[in-house]
């Protein structure tokens, strides 16, 4: 069966996706795409002989879409998701789940009313083989018992108008997925602790060094940099009583010579996590075919992930240590 995919939003990444469908995944194509810049989701849907349609309630709940991925910003997903759980349409949705705690539980009910999972998360360091090896080394007791963890999150640049906020929201929202996913522990408090400010953006807290903990009292610590420079880096690494289980880097090629040895640093999350995304989506598509429920990122995830995001964001504004109550997992999502 191949699967028939609508796709809302073709700026960045939706642009990524339709390539990865209609070029890497196989048992999908994309049939319909919508975009509230229609001339510019003309042209990307012509170049894969899809269709445009305006409205995203058009391709949501048209025969021609079996299922839907979404990659327009986060504060319009839940406008968009709203639509795709009431037509229950297997969707694929870029993180975040929704801006706002009251948006991701607007979505968490609609699903809990619906009955069954349709909306998966884009949380896709989970389908990273670093990040996954990592986390079988962890449950399958290698390290002994987990003390801490520690993450650092380098972007080379944002835009011009990035704020201290957007670096909890848009970055470290990863990390906040892959501490409970690879702990399998809900976080339950935050602090985030500004070093020095960068000399060239100074009303902006980067880097900042983000403090976690979870249910059981572990420590986790990110220190999120959205302004590098010298190209994308993702680490890490938990540390336990008997061993320690870190990421690996993948390493494409390296240049050994009387200098030294140098190794290509991943210019930005595309190249850096591809491998992941194309996991990600083949795994998604194949579920969809064969009629299964999602099993990655859920809107329980999702909404955990932005309840954290909203205490991080509180903890720039306070110094504090901000709490995160977050209510026992509905029956659905254990
Ligand atoms: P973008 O601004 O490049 O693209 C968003 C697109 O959505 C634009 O073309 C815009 O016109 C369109 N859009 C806006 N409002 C719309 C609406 N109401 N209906 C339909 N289309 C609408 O943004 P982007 O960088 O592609 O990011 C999109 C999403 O992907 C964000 O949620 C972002 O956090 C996520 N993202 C994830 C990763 C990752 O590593 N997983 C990386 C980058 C972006
Ligand atoms: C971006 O939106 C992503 O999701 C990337 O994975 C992350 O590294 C980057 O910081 C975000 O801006």
């Amino acid at each position: 069966m191949t699967v028939n995919i609508g796709v809302v939003g073709t700026g960045m990444i939706g642009r990524e996706h339709i390539r990865r469908l209609s070029t890497v995944i196989s048992g999908a194509r994309v049939t319909l795409v919508t975009d509230v810049a229609a001339d510019a989701a003309q042209e990307v849907a012509a170049a894969v002989g899809a269709q445009f349609v305006p409205k995203a309630e058009e391709l949501v709940t048209s025969d021609q879409v079996d299922a839907v991925v979404v990659t327009s910003p986060g504060p319009v997903h839940p406008e968009q998701l709203s639509l795709v759980i009431k037509a229950g349409k297997p969707t694929l949705c870029e993180k975040p789940l929704a801006t706002t705690e009251a948006d991701a539980r607007g979505l968490l009910d609609a699903e809990l009313a619906l009955g069954r999972r349709v909306v998966q998360v884009g949380f896709m360091r989970r389908y990273d083989a670093g990040y996954r090896d990592v986390r079988a080394a962890v449950a399958g007791g290698r390290i002994g018992t987990p003390l801490l963890m520690h993450n650092v999150h380098r972007n080379p640049d944002v835009p011009a108008h990035w704020t201290s906020e957007n670096t909890i929201n848009d970055s470290v929202v990863h990390e906040v997925d892959t501490i409970r996913w690879l702990l399998g522990e809900e976080i339950t408090s935050v602090q985030v602790v500004p070093p020095a400010p960068h000399p060239d953006h100074p009303g902006v807290q980067d880097p900042q060094f983000v403090l976690f903990r979870t249910a059981s009292g572990l420590l986790a610590t990110v220190e999120a940099f959205v302004r590098a420079a010298y190209g994308y880096d993702v680490r890490c690494e938990v540390v336990g009583t008997e061993g320690t289980a870190s990421l690996v880097n993948p390493v494409r090629s390296s240049l050994v010579s009387a200098t030294g040895e140098v190794q290509a640093v991943p210019a930005s999350w595309k190249d850096r996590f591809e491998a992941a995304f194309n996991t990600e989506f083949q795994e998604w598509v194949d579920g969809v075919a064969a009629g299964a429920a999602p099993t990655g990122p859920s809107v329980w995830d999702g909404y955990a992930n932005v309840l954290v995001a909203e205490a991080g964001v509180r903890a720039i504004a306070t110094g504090a240590v901000e709490r995160v109550d977050l209510p026992a997992a509905p029956e659905l999502y254990r």
